[in-house]
């Protein structure tokens, strides 16, 4: 029996609705190990928009692709700290405001301070945010330097004799020089933030003096390492040593992880979402950005990756055992002792380059 006209072209019409919408697809390279479990499903079933979601674990890395052109992603994010540079080479297009309401919910004093990087939010929103310091087993530590070893100190880590120490239990280190040379300028009282070639030459001598104690350099790795106890100290990034620690915790073989953001200081940094200035979509990438605005949206995120979000309206739903940590959101006394990491010159950068190829090579 032959189907009514209407009924067709109703059935035609609505196909081609779902088709279009379908069609939609926003590409997303973030960080590793920062989106909560259901935010992308989620994020379509509210657009109809599909996410296609890569990964990366160096700013190094998003920054050598977005200099290649055509990375064919529409929102990336970057350090802020790396995004101030990349702003003025034209990497990035404008934010269209009009198509982010909830830009509102974000937290008047983070965006005091991101504006360093990226004056009037005319680029980028922060995503998360957090900091860098040393995550490290509680037992096999405390088994190799006692009670009374420098646990809150970036002694563990640039002491050579406690390093040493630590060498057969495993040392893990960020492989991502402008983090381990600020921990070590801070380290040696200098400022970590100095592009000064005698600074670097120094912060070198400190890295080199306890490389040999240095099992790897890796920025992601050291989840799972520490988790599984295949190493006892990573420097690594605040919610990722938590992770670690939720993961050690739930496998339920006695491993404790602890987070320290050591008494000299520590690096504080912000992920700013940005749209590349050739993103094949950039209305999808504004529709991904304002979801992630949402401050239950942010929240679950947060409560899954353990690293603040810089929405205010979302405090209501994060769990108050995160919200109330201080080395997740640190108070004003942790605040004082962190320092935020500034854009480095292209001229440093190369000197840069070339001192932490030596110290990885150890030659
Ligand atoms: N697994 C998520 C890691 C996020 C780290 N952000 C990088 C900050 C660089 N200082």
């Amino acid at each position: 029996m032959h189907k009514p006209l209407i009924f067709l072209s109703v059935t035609a019409t609505l196909m081609a609705t779902a088709a279009v919408a379908q069609a939609q697809t926003v590409n997303i390279y973030n960080w590793s190990d920062y989106i909560a479990e259901d935010t992308l499903e989620k994020f379509t079933a509210e657009t109809s928009i599909a996410t296609n979601y890569d990964v990366f674990d160096s700013n190094e890395i998003v920054e050598a692709r977005l200099l290649a052109g055509s990375s064919g992603y529409d929102v990336v994010v970057p350090s802020g700290f790396f995004l101030e540079r990349q702003i003025p080479i034209g990497l990035f297009q404008t934010l269209d405001k009009s198509k982010l309401p909830n830009i509102e919910n974000l937290d008047p004093a983070i965006m005091a301070i991101v504006e360093a990087h990226d004056p009037g939010a005319e680029y980028a929103v922060p995503y998360m945010w957090g900091t860098t310091g040393i995550g490290y087993n509680v037992g096999m530590i405390t088994e190799r330097l006692g009670e009374d070893g420098p646990l809150e100190s970036w002694d563990l880590l640039f002491d050579p004799e406690t390093a040493a120490q630590l060498a057969d239990c495993g040392i893990s280190v960020l492989d991502a020089p402008v983090e381990m040379v600020a921990a070590a300028l801070n380290y040696l009282g200098l400022d970590p933030n100095s592009e000064a070639p005698e600074d670097l030459e120094q912060a070198e001598q400190l890295i080199g003096s306890i490389r040999p104690h240095i099992r790897s350099f890796h920025s992601s790795q050291y989840i799972s390492d520490l988790a599984n106890g295949e190493i006892c100290l990573a420097v690594g990034y605040s919610g990722d040593i938590f992770i670690a620690a939720d993961r050690a915790a739930e496998a339920g073989q006695g491993v404790e992880i602890a987070y320290v953001i050591p008494e000299e200081g520590a690096s504080i940094w912000f992920d700013m979402m940005a749209v590349p200035a050739d993103a094949p979509n950039p209305d999808a990438a504004h529709a991904f950005i304002n979801f992630i605005l949402e401050p239950q949206v942010a929240a679950d995120i947060t409560n899954y990756v353990w690293y603040a979000n810089p929405n205010a309206a979302a405090d209501e739903f994060v769990d108050p055992e995160v919200l109330g940590d201080p080395a997740i959101y640190p108070t004003e006394e942790v605040m004082a002792n962190l320092f935020p990491l500034k854009a480095r010159s292209p001229s440093y950068d190369r000197l840069l380059t070339r001192a932490w190829t030596r110290i990885k090579t150890g030659v």
